[in-house]
């Protein structure tokens, strides 16, 4: 039999469904793998199922002498590891896409609408004791229905938002995407980041994560933006300059945003843990049991399919 390492306690289900397949071993804490941890799992076991924060860089891989040939990643973004360096000692990468799409796309709506709607302001506001009742202009935010929202990355996730943008609260789509997509709604591809962001009184952000996309919301976005839009991230923190951000909201560039991701997670800068014009969620965007037991499920069939001599579902490159 096979052995598994996984890298944090998973739902029961899940944790049963491996067993049935290989000889598995669950790591107890909840805290990211440490260095010594991956190498020694790449060392020991034939296959490991990480998860985010379990940092497989480059460096994890050298020296050789693995066991490992496949790293099972349990989430879609695989941002946390080099799956060039894996590639090169013949460890196999997968990840878990179609299971994370609707919870991810809902997490986005909460925020879009609790940063549009100043919920968390107003929820601060009342248990503060500050809420001396209802008036005409109080908390007035920004309505979406008729409005237009500008999604960055037209993946699966960005579509899921779209949707429910569109069909849920009425509102124009436009996105920008490396290739057009041919959608089943009306959407309007963009020339630019900077183009949408000018356009839209909603920005989403749903690029993978990944050099490719660092920093790729900075100043010259939000500068873009108009004063009454909002701006939101439900993909990694480290695709948008936070720094910029905060200036921004600090400034009224932009009049808020919504984030469930951090450049340097899980620490949030306390200068935008003070903003009230922020909406700041702690990474909530799977965290459903149902989606969490998908993902689980998800992973342990790349496992199944792999060491039974398939292609796994899931192989990213
Ligand atoms: C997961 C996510 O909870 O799937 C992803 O990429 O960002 C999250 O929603 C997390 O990555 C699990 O490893």
């Amino acid at each position: 039999m096979s052995r598994i390492l996984i890298s944090r306690p998973l739902p029961q289900t899940v944790i049963a469904a491996a067993e049935a397949h290989f000889d598995v071993e669950v790591r107890e804490s909840t805290l990211p793998m440490k260095p010594g941890e991956m190498r020694a799992a790449l060392a020991l076991h034939d296959g490991v199922l990480p998860t985010l924060r379990d940092d497989f860089d480059a460096g994890i891989f050298e020296g050789g002498g693995h066991r490992c040939k496949i790293l099972a990643n349990f989430g879609v973004g695989y941002n946390h590891i080099d799956v060039a360096a894996a590639r090169a000692r013949g460890i196999t990468v997968t990840n878990t896409p179609g299971a994370v799409t609707d919870a991810t796309a809902d997490i986005a709506m909460t925020l879009i609408l609790m940063s549009a709607r100043r919920a968390g302001e107003g929820e601060r506001m009342l248990r503060g004791g500050g809420w001396e009742g209802w008036h005409p202009t109080q908390m007035l935010g920004l309505h979406l229905g008729g409005k237009t929202v500008g999604i960055v990355g037209m993946g699966r996730i960005g579509q899921a938002i779209a949707k429910r943008c569109h069909y849920g609260f009425g509102m124009k789509v436009i996105y920008q995407n490396r290739s057009e997509k041919d959608l089943d709604l009306p959407a309007e591809r963009m020339e630019s980041v900077e183009a949408l962001a000018a356009r839209a009184d909603v920005v989403v952000l749903a690029v993978p994560g990944g050099p490719a996309t660092h920093h790729l919301i900075g100043a010259e976005v939000f500068e873009a933006m108009q004063p009454h839009a909002h701006f939101i991230n439900i993909s990694r923190g480290d695709v948008v300059d936070e720094t910029a951000l905060i200036a921004a909201l600090k400034s009224g560039v932009i009049a808020g945003a919504g984030l469930d991701v951090y450049e340097f997670e899980p620490k949030v800068p306390p200068a935008l843990i003070a903003l009230e014009n922020a909406v700041l969620l702690p990474h909530l965007g799977t965290a459903a049991l149902e989606v969490r037991e998908a993902m689980g499920m998800l992973a342990v069939e790349n496992l199944r399919a792999f060491f039974a001599g398939d292609a796994p579902p899931n192989a990213v490159t």
